[in-house]
Parts: structure tokens; sequence; C-alpha cells
């Protein structure tokens, strides 16, 4: 049955205020993507524009061996150009990574009505959000994506409140990898030259959520985004993605002058998982290291899923350039702002790529 959606609210209506989602749309039937998703020329993906990230993925089973200073200078390397790489043997159980993909593909198989209840405002916790897009009642064009976001406050909690068919898998995946992520921002912070103490290091990832995004397949890739051009507001990100592909990231200098190519896509890698430099690190570390500017494509083929750990401060946490680096670049790049200011920023305006940074910037 093709849907028929007699105006613009009632899709809106549908996909976002129902929570039927974009799958609960693509279930429907659809021969061509709604207008409310296609996106302007210029925020279109064209992946035969983009350049295919030869970067190898780090080896963390290398760190605190002979092999580790290298692999610390990479990982400080990576973080100042491009905010983006891969890691391999991080800890994190390559059997638990399968699990949390079909743990994913479990949840939003579930009818429309199971995932809805978890929807803002009727969710039976605050530490559950299932939603789709990013800020639907902001966005001129929609992101082609649903997803389902688990704050974490302790393990019995998660394992009350968290939806039944991922809290498990979750839950596992968010405390090995957070110990890892711990290890990367200590590694980052000593090579900046300057030292922290724990509690320092503690506080900027005093807060965790694990996200399940889900992008159905989609009738017109070449119009749609699953993601649209952003950073994260966190520390770091540690992101699983499946096998399909898709995920794009900015480089800062054109690297590509003749074809102006200006975006990398960051292949799958079997077993890997992707870290992200969020912009807190970049603020705290005075613009060394890189937030990435990302993206997502969406695909005609197969649904693809992706499962990204936010690492941030708690929301009372003051977050500027660490005073050590300011003393020595002379010049403080941003202002210290509460977290919590920050991310009420970040969650009131649309994806636009490292316009979130502008809040703490000083001009
Ligand atoms: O799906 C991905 O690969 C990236 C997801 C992402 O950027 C996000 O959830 O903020």
């Amino acid at each position: 049955m093709a849907p028929s959606f007699s105006d613009t609210d009632s899709l809106f209506n549908f996909v976002v205020r129902d929570g039927n989602g974009v799958k609960g749309m693509v279930d429907l039937g659809l021969s061509k993507v709604p207008q409310q998703y296609v996106q302007p020329p210029e925020e279109r993906i064209d992946k035969l524009k983009a350049i295919l990230s030869d970067n190898s993925p780090i080896d963390l089973s290398k760190l605190d061996g002979p092999d580790h200073d290298k692999v610390a200078e990479e990982i400080a390397r990576t973080s100042e150009t491009l905010g983006f790489f891969q890691v391999v043997n991080h800890g994190v159980p390559v059997e638990l990574l399968e699990s949390l993909k079909i743990a994913a593909h479990k949840f939003f198989g579930l009818p429309p009505e199971k995932k809805a209840a978890y929807r803002k405002g009727v969710s039976p916790s605050p530490l559950v959000k299932y939603g789709t897009s990013f800020v639907p009642e902001k966005e001129k064009s929609l992101e082609w994506k649903d997803y389902v976001s688990m704050l974490y406050t302790n393990d019995s909690e998660a394992l009350q409140v968290w939806p039944e068919e991922i809290k498990e898998s979750a839950l596992e995946y968010l405390r090995t990898s957070i110990k890892m992520a711990r290890r990367v921002l200590e590694i980052l912070i000593e090579k900046l030259g300057v030292t922290v103490d724990d509690a320092k290091i503690d506080a900027l990832i005093g807060l965790n959520m694990v996200n399940m995004n889900f992008y159905p397949k989609c009738p017109n890739p070449e119009l749609t985004v699953g993601v649209g051009r952003h950073s994260d507001m966190g520390t770091l990100t540690v992101l699983l993605q499946d096998e399909i592909g898709g995920l794009y990231v900015k480089l800062e200098e054109n690297r590509d002058e003749e074809e102006k190519r200006e975006w990398m896509e960051i292949p799958s890698v079997p077993n890997a998982l992707v870290i992200n430099i969020g912009d807190t690190l970049q603020i705290l570390s005075n613009g060394r290291y890189k937030s990435a500017e990302h993206r997502v494509r969406t695909t005609s083929e197969q649904p693809r899923v992706s499962i990204p750990i936010f690492t941030i401060p708690k929301p009372t946490e003051k977050i500027g350039p660490l005073a050590q680096l300011v003393e020595r670049d002379g010049v403080a790049l941003y202002r210290e702002v509460v977290f919590g200011d920050y991310m009420n920023n970040f969650f009131s305006n649309a994806h636009e790529g490292k316009k979130s940074l502008d809040f703490a910037q000083i001009n």
C-alpha cells in the first residue's frame, strides 16, 4: 500500500509525533521520498566525490608495551588533523559487537507502538528516549534516521529501565568501552604536555549515553541524509558501525586540491570501533584537537545500524581551555562555559556543521 499523507502535518504527525519513525513510513511502501526529506543540493552526499580513508586502525593492545610512544603519537596526530580514527584490540569483546547489531535490529523491528512508548514526554523513564531525525521541529529537511537513546546512571537502574531487547548488550558495551575511552583520553591529555588530575579526567567523561541509530532503506539516497553535518558536543565518541558503511568526515584542509574532495569515508572495518573527538575536547585543548564534522549517507540496499557511546561532562561541569595551554599559547580561543548550557544550546538547533562551537568561541 502506497502511503498517502494528505498534507505536511499528517506526515509529521505520523512519523514524529505518533512515533512511527522513518521505519514506520518506509514499511507502508514508498517509491520516492516525501518532500520533507529532500535535502538542499549543497547538503546531499555524492559518494563518488569522497576520498576513502586508507588510515589503518590503531592497535590499542600495543599501548603500554614497546610501541607505546608510537601508538600514542598516532592517536594524537589523527586527533589533531582529522578528529577521527579507528581502533582494534580495544577491549570490547568482538562477539559483543555482533550481539549489539542484532539487538539494534531487534529493537527497531518491534511494532511501532512498542518503540513509541519511549517517546519524549511519554517514556516511562527520563533516561530512555526514542525518536527520529535530530530536532525535527527545527529542521528544514528531516534526517532519514530513527534512534533510541539511553542515559547511564548506574547498572541497576539501566537494567530496570532500558528497553528489554537491548539493555544487556548496551550495558556491557558501555562498561567495556568506557575503560578504553578513558585510556585514550589520558593519552590525549598527556600528549598536550600538561598534567591533569584523575578527578578532572573522570569529570570530562562523567556522563555516558548509548544510542542506537537505525537508517531504513531509502528509495532516493541521492536526495537525503541519514545524519546531517555536525560535530558531537562531548569529549569522545565511541562508535560501532555495521558493514553497510556511509560515515563521512570532513577534511579540515582540502587535501585533494584538484578534485575539491572535502569528505573522507570512514570504511567499515571488521571488529573495529570508530573514535571521534567532540567539541569539549577541542575547547579543552584550546583548539589543538579537532572535533570532527561528520555526516551519514542513506542507501537503497539495506537498512544500516550504528551504535555510538557519547562520553560527556556532567551538566554542572565548567569547560574551558586548560590554563596551562592558555599560558603557553598566550591566548584562549574559547571562553569557559557550563556544560549544561552548552548542551542545551546544542539540542536547540538543527545540525549545522561545527556551528555548535560558536557558543564557546571567542571571536
Ligand atoms: O551512524 C553513524 O555512523 C554516525 C552517527 C552520528 O553521527 C550520531 O549519532 O551523532
